[in-house]
């Protein structure tokens, strides 16, 4: 008995210990993570303080009216020459954006006639912004101009995508905003753990995105009256059509809101080197009635698209690093596959376009061009010659990395070729050897050939001559159309004061850019009645028109002629 009650008495007193230390364990728990959660709690108001009163300081600055209606602004003394100073290091008027109201009101860009037309969509989008070392107030006025000209019914979400800058206030700053200044407003921030690029960036936001559309915008952007209302409404109405608003020019250097005077909009087209033009609309109605125009191919950066569509027609190419190469990519997949591209006129959103780009890529990788050769690959068919002749080595270069997914999901589609492409949604493309009479290198004297002499695009210059490249590239490649023009994509052999020969814009009507190729060698202008020459300068501003004679130097040979 005595016994038993000794035991039981160790036992209520190990028991009584257990209890005890039970008992203590909690309450250290407790005080350790009140602890925590005190210090924590510290911190975090101690950051709020420093942000407030940054944002304060931030905020005292801005003038009021400054940049209205998107007039352009006009900073003086120092403040000017700051502002000259940011835009070579940062591309835009730093000062200046920062001075300017972040909520500022701009005109109505639009067509006077889109007035008339009523939209009433029902459904609604989830924007998505995506940014890299920013400046905060660009990506601030992007968000207040979304939230400020989107009926609220029509706008799920705004989703900022942090493609893991390294600016450790804008970062902070920005948080601090969102859930201070703009925490009425449904507003999610992402923040990427590395730096995954523009497309991986998107391909995030799109992810967490939970409304009927998808709209895309660069950081730099604002927003005009009722751009939301006639994308959603189109696509409302056909979930297979992607859009893209007009897209105006913010000045880099005083925020001007630019509509680009009376000239009509243009739509997108693309070079053979793989780049995104501006081309003009070809049916004349299409200018008129500010119905939404098909365009083949976008900018990129400022599109809207049903969401279900997005993910069922492929989305973005994942394997796609940095900036580039993403936006002809899905223009080409969205018209081959089944889907349509065009341009809301009745919508406008500014852009800040910039000279450069404020940041770096990591291992300075050529982006661009990897990205735009796994297009070539998948979409371009044979037509992938032409990228490769201005990016020769690109071709079979393993840096372009695996395509098996982009060609399966091409098949999956059952997407049409890109002949189709050409021939029904951009017909006025000029295909350097289809549809032209002779086409090649330009041999004078068997060793000197035609040459660009490096013209860049977009630029005007004479029409050269240097030695000949062992293989045929792009600066030496010239065709003559069938409509009679010495022809270099867009460029077309022009002559001046009947004399000088000038690579200018084509403009398709004959007269000084019309010439014949006669199978005896001659390159004959008929609006001049002279011929395409050279003479013993060898190479550089060597080539011009003269009087027709029977000449080694008026002897002109194509690689190909079609004899037809
Ligand atoms: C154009 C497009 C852009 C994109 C690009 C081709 C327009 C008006 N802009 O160039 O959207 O399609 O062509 O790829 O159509 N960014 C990141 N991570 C990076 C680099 C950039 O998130 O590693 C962000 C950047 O902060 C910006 C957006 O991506 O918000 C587009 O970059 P950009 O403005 O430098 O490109 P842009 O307008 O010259
Ligand atoms: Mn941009």
């Amino acid at each position: 008995m005595f016994m038993r009650c000794g035991r039981n008495k160790k036992l209520h007193i190990r028991l009584l210990v257990f209890v005890f230390l039970l008992v203590w364990l909690v309450f250290y728990l407790k005080l350790f993570n009140s602890k925590i959660v005190s210090e924590d709690e510290r911190e975090r108001a101690l950051l709020a303080l420093k942000y407030e009163s940054t944002l304060q300081d931030y905020e005292s600055k801005i003038v009021p009216g400054l940049g209205d209606g998107g007039e352009p602004a006009v900073l003086e003394g120092d403040d000017q020459v700051e502002g000259e100073k940011s835009l070579k290091s940062f591309a835009l008027n730093v000062v200046l954006s920062d001075k300017m109201p972040l909520d500022r009101r701009l005109r109505d860009p639009r067509n006077p006639r889109c007035k008339d037309f009523t939209y009433n969509p029902k459904i609604k989008a989830s924007v998505i912004i995506i940014f890299y070392n920013e400046l905060l107030s660009v990506v601030l006025r992007t968000v207040w101009s979304v939230i400020l000209q989107t009926p609220s019914h029509l706008l799920q979400e705004i989703i900022l995508v942090d493609d893991c800058s390294t600016n450790e206030s804008l970062k902070g700053l920005l948080e601090y905003y969102i859930s201070t200044r703009l925490k009425n407003y449904n507003i999610r921030l992402v923040r990427l753990l590395n730096r995954m690029g523009l497309i991986r960036a998107r391909l995030q936001g799109a992810r967490v995105a939970t409304g009927d559309a998808l709209v895309f915008l660069d950081s730099h952007c604002e927003a005009t009256v009722q751009w939301m209302e006639p994308l959603l409404a189109r696509i409302e109405e056909d979930k297979t059509a992607v859009l893209v608003p007009i897209i105006d020019v913010i000045e880099a250097n005083n925020f001007a809101y630019s509509t680009n005077g009376e000239v009509v909009f243009q739509v997108g087209g693309f070079s053979w080197a793989g780049h995104f033009t501006w081309i003009d609309i070809q049916k004349e109605e299409d200018k008129e009635t500010m119905n939404p125009v098909q365009s083949p191919t976008m900018a990129g950066g400022l599109f809207a698209i049903d969401r279900k569509f997005f993910w069922d027609i492929g989305s973005y190419d994942e394997q796609m690093d940095g900036w580039g190469g993403e936006n002809l990519e899905m223009s080409f997949r969205i018209w081959q596959c089944g889907g349509k591209l065009e341009t809301v006129p009745c919508s406008r959103v500014g852009h800040v376009f910039r000279d450069f780009h404020p940041y770096s890529f990591p291992d300075n990788k050529d982006t661009h061009g990897i990205n735009t050769a796994r297009l070539v690959e998948v979409w371009m068919d044979d037509y992938k010659r032409f990228f490769y002749m201005h990016e020769p080595s690109l071709e079979n270069n393993p840096v372009i990395g695996d395509l098996t997914h982009r060609k399966q999901l091409r098949q999956k589609l059952r997407c049409k070729s890109f002949k189709w492409y050409l021939n029904n949604i951009y017909p006025e493309k000029f295909v350097p050897d289809e549809n032209v009479f002779a086409y090649g290198q330009v041999k004078n004297r068997g060793e000197y050939c035609l040459d660009d002499l490096q013209l860049a695009e977009g630029k005007v210059g004479p029409l050269g001559l240097y030695v000949c490249h062992p293989n045929l590239a792009m600066s030496q490649y010239f065709s003559v159309s069938s409509k009679g023009e010495l022809r270099k994509e867009n460029f077309c052999a022009e002559v001046h004061n009947g004399y000088s020969v000038e690579l200018t814009e084509c403009h398709g009507h004959k007269r000084e850019q019309y010439w014949i190729y006669f199978i005896n060698g001659t390159i004959y202008h008929p609006s001049s009645n002279k011929c395409l020459t050279t003479f013993e300068v060898e190479t550089g501003k060597s080539v011009l028109v003269e009087k027709c004679k029977k000449s080694r130097y008026q002897y002109w040979e194509f690689t190909h002629v079609n004899h037809s």
